[in-house]
Parts: C-alpha cells; structure tokens; sequence
C-alpha cells in the first residue's frame, strides 16, 4: 500500500523521494522531518560533510494548507555540498574501496566508480529518513511509536534492553545514542582510536516499536509477513550485514533462539485484560520480539541490525587500479569514522514505513477519519479471533 522511491546523488542537487499510499487528512509537521533529519545527521563519529549540511525538508507535492491530500507525497532535501558536474571537486577514481559498491556496482551498471558511489552512498538515507518521518507522523495517529538506540559499537556494548519505544527515548540525549552511559564513554573511546588509525568501526542498533497491535502482517502469503519485510527493510540500509527479531535471552537479539530449547524460546500466553490492542491476550516474555507466524502479536516489535564498519579508510586496504589492473591503494574520500548511531535513527525510519504499511494494508484505502473508524472495529474484534470460521460454520 506504501510505495517509497529515492532519488539523488550525494553530491548532486538534491535527495528526493516519492511517498505514494498515504492518507488523506494527516496532519504534516516539516519541523518533525526536520527533527529526525537532524537526528540523523548527528552522532560520534560523524565526518566532514555533516558539517557542511544542515539538512531541512521541502514539500513538494502530496500535501495542501498543512494536510496530505491523499496524493504521493514528494519530499526534497538540499545538498548543500553540490558539486557533482565539477570534475576537478569531484574527480572520477580509479582504486575501488573494499567493502564500498564501487567495483561489483561498475560491474553491475557499466558505470564509473565516481557514478556508483554518488548513488550508493548513505546519504540516500536522508529522503528514506524524511518519508520516514511521515509514516512515524501516521503511526502516532493510531498510538504507534518507533524509537531506536544503539548497542554496540566495534568492541564497546551493552545489554540494555529496553521495553517500550519511550524507553529508547534516552538516546537522544547521547552522541553515540547509547543507553548507557558508561558504555557510551567507551563507544567514543573506540571511534577515537579507530580515527587515530586510520580505520572504521561498525555496530549493532536495535529499534523499538510500541502500541503495535496485533493482527499486522499475514500468516498465509509469504511476501506480506512482517518480519521479512522488517528484515528486508533494515538489510536495504548501506552497510547493514545482519537482522535479528527479538531478543532470545538476555542480552542477546533473535539469533539466540538457535541455542535454547523451544520451553526456552517462547512467550507463554495468558489472559490480561489491559493487553487492549492484543485483544486481551499478552505474553508472558517477549522473546519473539512482538511477532509470531509473521505477523504482530501486540507485544513490541524489536528489530536488531549488525552494520559493518565504513569501507573508506584513511590509511586505505589494497585494490586495483581498474585502467591498468596494477596493484594500488584504495581511493579515499571524506567520510565517517563510525554512523552507527546515524543508522539507529535510519533504521527507525524504515522499521516506521514497514509498520506504515503493514497498517494501512490491514485498514485500507480511505481518509485518516475513515482509517481510525475500522481501526478501532479492527481492535475490538481480536478478542474474538476465530469470529470468521464460528461464524460461517455456525
Ligand atoms: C553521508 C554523506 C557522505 C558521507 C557518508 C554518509 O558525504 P561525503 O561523501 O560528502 O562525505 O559522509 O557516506 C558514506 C559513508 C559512504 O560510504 O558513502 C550521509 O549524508 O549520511
């Protein structure tokens, strides 16, 4: 139901994107994309470029006197550092950097290194960050929240694990968007001594997503389970290697699951009247992470990502130098010690237009008012789950 495309150039004009699918009647907030923008743009470790940029959101179409129009929603962020048609600022390359698209994207569209980069550099992120924004401002209308925060970062984690989205919200207040702050001394601590040698560090983000009701995402068609598209969405951010769902035990994401028994793994259900949005079903734990048989099951949804370290090392690996195949070593372009608290809030973003979509594909086209009116039909009904077959079969 929710369509996104981008399209920019990190140092073109401009990133855009299209938003098709959404409501007419939600209430649009640039100064809220912008928050998320800024959210993004932040973060220890952070090179030169975010410097330069403070990146602010234009609408472009989809949204009339404050209100979307039902129509796609198009939204423009100015690169400030636009020099793409310069080729003395911004010369072709010859050494492709381990680890970056740059030679298997060359081999994949026949393009230069210069022309891969541009596109497959993280600052696509920005418009998905933007259009992000907008499905977050679509969830809070149904009482959705979405927040992320981070875990690791190269050799420094911790096991917080927060239980809501309100408990991420801490994060904001940290520059490595970390829980805890003894750790997160040790997390700038890594990225400064990485930077001194020249190198890179990756890490691990979780997002968090409260009020979710149950009933998101489909159990028969493989395509629509809310875990493979939440799976799919955070894989599609730069440098994303791994996705987990869940937190199997302490300390640990959805990959645990493999080493505990079954008696270990799952959430006993019982009966609890204030599980509204479950229908009056909770479980006790919430080790599956909010979903079951790929769809939500009321509990909150938690994603974790593993993001390699950036491929652009100033003290660089070994490559080739594709005019000659000689041996050389890899291009260096300004670039981020560490974006893993940058890809926190990225991943935010696409865990919220997962979610964006998996409601809207639950309740339908119409306006917002028309949504909030099957909303509330569809949460009454999940008390009373086996309704269709009694009914029908008497
Ligand atoms: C980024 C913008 C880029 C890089 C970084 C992320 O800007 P520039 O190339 O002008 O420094 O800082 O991109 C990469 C790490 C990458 O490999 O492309 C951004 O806006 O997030």
């Amino acid at each position: 139901m929710l369509r996104l495309t981008t399209a920019g150039e990190s140092h073109g004009p401009g990133i855009t994107c299209i938003l098709a699918g959404m409501p007419a009647g939600l209430k649009i907030d640039t100064e809220a994309i912008d928050r998320d923008l800024a959210r993004r743009q932040g973060g220890y470790g952070r090179g030169g470029r975010m410097a330069i940029e403070t990146d602010t959101v234009e609408v472009l179409a989809g949204v009339r006197l404050g209100l979307t129009t039902g129509a796609p929603v198009s939204l423009f962020v100015k690169n400030r550092d636009s020099r793409l048609d310069d080729l003395e600022k911004t010369p072709e390359l010859h050494a492709p950097r381990p680890g970056h698209a740059d030679l298997a994207g060359s081999q994949a569209t026949g393009a230069s290194i210069r022309d891969v980069l541009e596109r497959s550099s993280a600052r696509e992120t920005t418009a998905r960050v933007a259009a992000g924004a907008v499905a977050r401002r679509l969830l809070a209308e149904f009482g959705i929240s979405v927040a992320g925060h981070v875990l690791r970062i190269g050799p420094a984690s911790t096991d917080s694990a927060p239980g809501s989205a309100d408990e991420c919200a801490a994060a904001d207040s940290s520059d490595v968007r970390c829980l805890d702050a003894a750790v997160a001394e040790k997390m700038r601590a890594a990225i400064d001594a990485a930077r001194e040698r020249g190198d890179s560090l990756g890490g691990v983000f979780e997002v968090v997503a409260s009020g979710v009701p149950a009933g998101l995402g489909s159990c028969v068609e493989s395509d629509r389970r809310l875990d493979a598209l939440l799976a799919g969405a955070v894989m599609s951010i730069p440098a994303i290697k791994g996705v987990e769902i869940g937190r199997a035990r302490a300390g640990a994401g959805g990959f645990a699951v493999a080493e505990l028994p079954g008696s270990e793994v799952h959430d006993e259900i019982v009966s609890d009247a204030s599980a509204e949005r479950a229908g009056g079903y909770a479980r006790k734990t919430n080790r599956a992470g909010g979903i079951e048989g790929g769809v939500s099951n009321g509990m909150p949804v938690i994603v974790r990502a593993a993001m390699k370290p950036i491929p652009t090392l100033t003290k660089p690996l070994a490559s080739v130098d594709l005019r000659t195949g000689e041996p050389v070593s890899a291009a260096k372009e300004r670039s981020d010690v560490c974006a893993v608290p940058a890809a926190s809030v990225v991943g935010e973003a696409v865990v919220a237009l997962v979610l964006a979509g998996a409601l809207m594909e639950r309740l339908g086209t119409g306006g917002l008012a028309e949504l909030k009116d099957r909303f509330e039909s569809m949460i009454e009904r999940l008390s009373r789950p086996c309704e269709e077959s009694d009914a029908g079969r008497g």
